[in-house]
């Protein structure tokens, strides 16, 4: 079994600093599993060369998944897939304009060959990207496998316990 280590193993990455309250979620539920990670504001549009200096170095820094939110012409997930092999798990921010459906489609639609997998809009999506994270190192960190279990046992447990839903 690896023994755990603080090297980030998942990066967290966002285009805006207004993006965090959408992405705290994954940030919180990746401490909950112990998973290491960083967190990164980097713009496609704004600073597009920070975002081609993560993507070159990302695979080399041990970063086995990036999750990248963004919002409106969300293109950070894209242009991190175009640009390193990691795999990028994109994260759909709620725009003020267009409640997000700009954001959803702008990350989705990939041409074939440069895939981005796509969650939910807003807090769901960022919660599921680090769930899937998080299942993606199970097997080789057997600790983080196990925190992820016993998560889904919890849930499962706090449904079942509470399944009447007048109390
Ligand atoms: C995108 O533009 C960001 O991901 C953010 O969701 C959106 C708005 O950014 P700000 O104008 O709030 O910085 O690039």
């Amino acid at each position: 079994m690896p023994a755990p280590s603080d090297t980030p193993l998942v990066g967290i990455v966002m285009g805006s600093r207004s993006d965090w309250d959408t992405m705290q979620h994954a940030a919180v539920k990746l401490d909950a599993l112990g998973v290491p990670h960083e967190v990164r504001v980097v713009s496609a549009h704004r600073t597009p060369d920070v975002l081609f200096d993560y993507a070159a170095g990302a695979e080399a820094r041990g970063l086995r998944a990036i999750i990248a939110g963004a919002g409106g012409a969300a293109h950070l997930p894209g242009m991190l897939a175009a640009k390193t092999p990691v795999p990028v798990l994109g994260v759909p921010v709620q725009s003020k304009a267009l409640n997000g459906l700009d954001s959803l489609l702008s990350i989705v639609q990939m041409p074939g060959g440069v895939p981005v997998a796509t969650f939910a809009i807003g807090q769901a999506g960022a919660i599921n990207a680090a769930l899937f994270a998080a299942a993606m190192l199970a097997n080789e960190q057997p600790q983080i496998g196990a925190a992820l279990a016993a998560f889904r046992q919890r849930q499962t447990d706090d449904v079942a316990g509470n399944d009447d839903p007048r109390q």
